[in-house]
């Protein structure tokens, strides 16, 4: 196979959203990890891989078909990571290990080819959504979790689709830059983290690059797209520095893998 980047290129990707209604999304999936991982040193999951997780013990087939395709770009040399999102928080090491993936903490700090990068999948940048926020810190306690993951899985799931159906209810009534990130997050960050830097995340699904003025000199924030049957985007981190890629596809001969 020719390979398709440079050496020491990573790829940052976000909000895939991926489950078993939406095979075609999945098709597309497969096909960029065929089309763009060969060569690249590491693959980052900036979060929200999938559209719920209830559980590395969840059965669904599609999850074990994920997992060995990453696994196999992991085999060929690509490292891949994961960030958790508010969709896959549960995501554990167990599923980590059969994707062939490590699991990461954010923010995370990344030095790559003399830039300095600050990752994470953004939804604590999110901060006039008090209430999301006040769902997130309970959900992300490890009571919370230990407590959840008892719970047979049929009941995990459904918990999981009442969530979902809430949080889209609730998105469609609430002003839109309450689901955007607010200025003041993002600059104490940046204050916390030391500046210059490059912020890349995902989560509000408004692909972008802005220009962040901080300490009096100009930062960089990247966000990801989320990804569509015929659409999705990635960053593409490599000697010249990072890059929002977007690229679509026409049609993908890969029927009857779902
Ligand atoms: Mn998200």
């Amino acid at each position: 196979m020719t390979l398709s980047c440079p050496p020491n290129t990573l790829l940052l990707i976000a909000d895939l959203h991926l489950s078993p209604q939406r095979p075609g999304l999945c098709r597309a999936f497969l096909h960029f990890l065929d089309s763009k991982t060969p060569g690249t040193q590491a693959l980052y999951i900036l979060g929200d891989f999938v559209d719920a997780w209830v559980g590395d013990d969840d059965d669904t087939p599609l999850y074990a078909a994920l997992a060995a395709a990453l696994k196999a770009v992991s085999e060929r040399g690509t490292a891949v990571y994961f960030i958790h999102g508010n969709r896959d928080f549960l995501l554990g090491q167990r599923y980590a290990a059969a994707c062939g993936a490590t699991l990461l903490d954010e923010p995370l700090r990344l030095t790559h080819a003399g830039h300095r990068y600050l990752l994470l999948h953004g939804d604590v940048l999110c901060t006039r959504d008090t209430a999301y926020l006040a769902f997130r810190n309970q959900v992300r306690s490890p009571a919370w979790q230990r407590d959840f993951l008892a719970q047979p899985l049929p009941e995990r799931r459904a918990f999981a689709a009442a969530a979902r159906a809430q949080s889209e209810n609730m998105s469609s009534n609430k002003p839109q830059d309450i689901m955007d990130v607010s200025p003041e997050a993002v600059l104490a960050l940046m204050q916390q983290e030391g500046s210059p830097t490059t912020l890349i995340h995902g989560h509000t699904h408004r692909p972008a690059v802005h220009e962040v003025e901080h300490n009096g000199t100009m930062a960089r924030r990247i966000v990801l797209g989320d990804w569509r049957e015929h659409e999705a985007w990635y960053v593409r981190l490599d000697a010249a520095g990072a890059t929002l890629e977007r690229f679509s596809y026409d049609r993908i001969n890969m029927n009857n893998i779902f």
